[in-house]
C-alpha cells in the first residue's frame, strides 16, 4: 500500500536543498509557496548557525510526508479562507490532516446522511499543491452526531451502522490519489490497567458497549474492503510515555496478524502531545523502536510539545514564551524528530505531523491560554521550535 503521489520526494540533497526546494515550491502551483519565506530563526546554543527553513517538508529525508492538522469548513480560522496560514502550509508542509472536518459528526450529520463538502474542498486544496491528505478519523468515541450517540439495535444493528459510516467514509475516498492514509480508530485503549496484565483496558465506548471488542477489527477489514490503496493506521496518545498503553497496541496488533484471517493493519500513529520533560526521550526512542519492531509503519501523527502544562494539566505559570524556554522547545522538537528518524527504518516511515499550524489555533490554547506548542506563533512567524525540527530532519541524509 504504497504512497500515491510525492511532492518533489527524494530529491534533496542537504547541501542543495535550499536552491531545489525553492523550485520545487514555485511548480507546486501553491498560491504561498513562492511567497516570502518565513524569517530565518537562526540556531542559538552551540555550534554553527542552523541554515534558513524556506520549506520545511523539503528537508524530510525520502520525501518522507511533513504534515500539519488543519482547520476547515466552517471553523472561524479555517486554512481556506486565511492568507496568513496558507502561506505557512504552502512553504512547509507536504501533507494535510483534518483537525476536525472528516470526524463522524462533520460527514455523517444525520443518519444516512453524508455531507462531503468541506472536506473534498480540503481534499482539492491538497490535491492542488501536490500535497497528500491523512484521513482523521473513520473511527472515535469523541465527536460523533447525536444520533450515533442515541442510536438504538442489537449488536448486529451496531456493528452494521458502524460499518456503514467506515465504509461510506472509506469508499469516498478510495478513488482519491490525494488521501493516502487513514486512521481507520483513534483512542481505543484507556489510560488504565484495571487487571494488573500490564496492558492498558478497552476504553468503554459505546462501540465496545455495542458491539464488543471485536469492533476495532471489523473497521479495519471494512476499511480495506472499501479502500484497499490506503494505508490504515491504529491512532493513540501516550503511546511513546506509557508502555502499558503501548503493549496493549502491540498486543492487538500481534492478534491482528496471528487472526486466521489476519486484520489488514498497515501502521501505528503516535499521536505526540508532549510536554518539554514528558516522556523523557530514552523512553520515545524505545518506544518508535518497539512499534518499528512489528513491521508497520510508524507515524507521528499530531505532534505539539507544551512548556507551560503541569502533567495534571495546570499551568506552570508563564506569561510568555521567553527565548530561554522557546530554545528548549526548539532542542525537544530536534530531539524527536531525530529519534524518530534514528528508530524508525525508511520504509516505515509514515511521516510527522504536527497538530496545528500556529501557537493560535492550538487545541492546548482551550485548558492552557499562556501555552506555546506550535512551530509558529500568533502572527505565523517561524518560532525558533521550526528550526528544531529542521535540524532534526537534517540530521538524516
Ligand atoms: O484539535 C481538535 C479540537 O479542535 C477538537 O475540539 C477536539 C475534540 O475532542 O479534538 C481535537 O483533536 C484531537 C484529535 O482528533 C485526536 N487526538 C487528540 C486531539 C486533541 O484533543
Amino acid at each position: 500500500m504504497a504512497p500515491r503521489i510525492a511532492r518533489c520526494r527524494g530529491a534533496f540533497l542537504a547541501l542543495v536543498f535550499a536552491a531545489a526546494a525553492w523550485s520545487c515550491s514555485s511548480g507546486g502551483g501553491g498560491g504561498g509557496g513562492s511567497g516570502q519565506p518565513p524569517p530565518d530563526v537562526g540556531g542559538s546554543g552551540g555550534g554553527p548557525p542552523s541554515p534558513a527553513v524556506p520549506n520545511l517538508y523539503a528537508l524530510a529525508p525520502g520525501g518522507m510526508p511533513v504534515g500539519v492538522a488543519v482547520p476547515a469548513g466552517n471553523f472561524a480560522n479555517s486554512l481556506l479562507g486565511s492568507v496568513a496560514r496558507q502561506q505557512v502550509v504552502d512553504a512547509h508542509f507536504s501533507q494535510l490532516t483534518a483537525e476536525n472536518i472528516m470526524k463522524p459528526s462533520f460527514l455523517q450529520p444525520a443518519e444516512g446522511t453524508f455531507d462531503f463538502a468541506d472536506a473534498d474542498e480540503l481534499a482539492a486544496y491538497a490535491e492542488a499543491r501536490g500535497m497528500t491528505m491523512h484521513g482523521h478519523t473513520l473511527l472515535w468515541h469523541e465527536q460523533l452526531p447525536a444520533w450515533m450517540e442515541t442510536f438504538q439495535g442489537d449488536a448486529a444493528d451496531w456493528a452494521s451502522m458502524m460499518s456503514g459510516h467506515v465504509g461510506t467514509v472509506a469508499a469516498h475516498f478510495a478513488g482519491n490519489a490525494t488521501l493516502v492514509s487513514w486512521d481507520v480508530v483513534n483512542e481505543v485503549f484507556s489510560d488504565s490497567d484495571a487487571d494488573g496484565d500490564g496492558l492498558h483496558d478497552m476504553r468503554d465506548t459505546l462501540w465496545l458497549a455495542n458491539i464488543g471488542p471485536g469492533y476495532v477489527a471489523t473497521a479495519f477489514r471494512t476499511a480495506a474492503a472499501a479502500d484497499p490503496d490506503a494505508d490504515l493506521y491504529y491512532n493513540d496518545y501516550n503511546l511513546s510515555g506509557v508502555p502499558a498503553k503501548l503493549a496493549a497496541v502491540l498486543d492487538m496488533v500481534g492478534a491482528f496478524r496471528n487472526d486466521p484471517d489476519p486484520v489488514p493493519i498497515d501502521g501505528i500513529g503516535f499521536q505526540m502531545h508532549v510536554s518539554l520533560a514528558w516522556p523523557e526521550i530514552g523512553q520515545v526512542r524505545s518506544a518508535f523502536a518497539a512499534a518499528a519492531a512489528t513491521g508497520l509503519k510508524v507515524k507521528i501523527s499530531e505532534l505539539d510539545i507544551t512548556v507551560n502544562t503541569d502533567g495534571n494539566g495546570a499551568s506552570l505559570g508563564m506569561t510568555e514564551l521567553t527565548p530561554a524556554v522557546a530554545d528548549q522547545q526548539r532542542a525537544r522538537f530536534e530531539a524527536i524528530v531525530r529519534a524518530y528518524l534514528d528508530e524508525v527504518p525508511a520504509p516505515q516511515r509514515g511521516g510527522i505531523t504536527v497538530w496545528g499550524i500556529a501557537d493560535v489555533d492550538s487545541w492546548r490554547r482551550t485548558y492552557n491560554s499562556n501555552e506555546w506548542p506550535l512551530l509558529f506563533d500568533d502572527a505565523f512567524a517561524a518560532k525558533p521550535a521550526l528550526t528544531g525540527f529542521a535540524d532534526g530532519l537534517r540530521a538524516m541524509p
